[in-house]
């Protein structure tokens, strides 16, 4: 059967992540991450950790969902700023990510603790492939922006990472610099 959808076209920023006119504009902030950093107590609740632009499209498996993410640069406690991060709820659909604007990292995980750091960049394509829990993480000093391109039906399941985390966290180092930890308390 052929989709009943018409063709468009949307104008994404490169620079700022934005998608223009009818997007769906999303943002999270420190209150609905409480529980997802180690210690958000010095944050401000109201804060913007990251905004997502969601381009309207039917949730059905013939289709793609095309969004962009901008995470704000900056840390809670010595966490980098990151989303929540997800499995998909169909567990078997993937995604591609295409890095737009800043640098940052793609953390990716499996059910059973496997887990892959990627970058993210400008111009960096990944490819989430289905299973993968996936959160990305802003290790920069401006905002990290990327493209998400993936199946329609996907959905997300937040509830796995959010009661499990991920096998790694990524913090500033005593040298200031990044530093991908091992998650003591994660399930193997
Ligand atoms: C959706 C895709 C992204 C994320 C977005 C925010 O499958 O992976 O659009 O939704 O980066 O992350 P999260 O984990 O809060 O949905
Ligand atoms: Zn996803």
């Amino acid at each position: 059967m052929i989709p009943n959808m018409e063709p468009f076209t949307r104008s994404v920023d490169l620079l700022s992540g934005a998608i223009a006119a009818d997007a769906v504009v999303e943002d999270r902030r420190v209150a609905d991450l409480h529980g997802y950093y180690l210690d958000d107590s010095g944050a401000e609740p109201d804060r913007i950790i990251y905004r997502v632009y969601a381009v309207p499209v039917p949730e059905a498996n013939s289709e793609l969902q095309c969004s962009t993410t901008v995470i704000e640069p900056g840390r809670i406690g010595r966490e980098y700023h990151m989303t929540k991060g997800h499995f998909h709820a169909h567990r078997d659909r993937s995604e591609v990510y295409l890095g737009l604007a800043g640098e940052g990292l793609l953390i990716l995980a499996t059910e059973d603790g496997r887990h892959r750091v990627e970058p993210i960049r400008p111009g960096s394509l990944s490819y989430v492939p289905g299973g993968w829990a996936h959160r990305s993480v802003n290790l920069g000093d401006e905002p990290l922006a990327f493209f998400a391109v993936y199946v329609g039906d996907a959905g997300h399941d937040y509830a796995t990472v959010a009661e499990h985390g991920f096998p790694v966290r990524v913090i500033v180092g005593d040298d200031g610099a990044p530093l991908v930890k091992q998650h003591p308390g994660h399930r193997r």
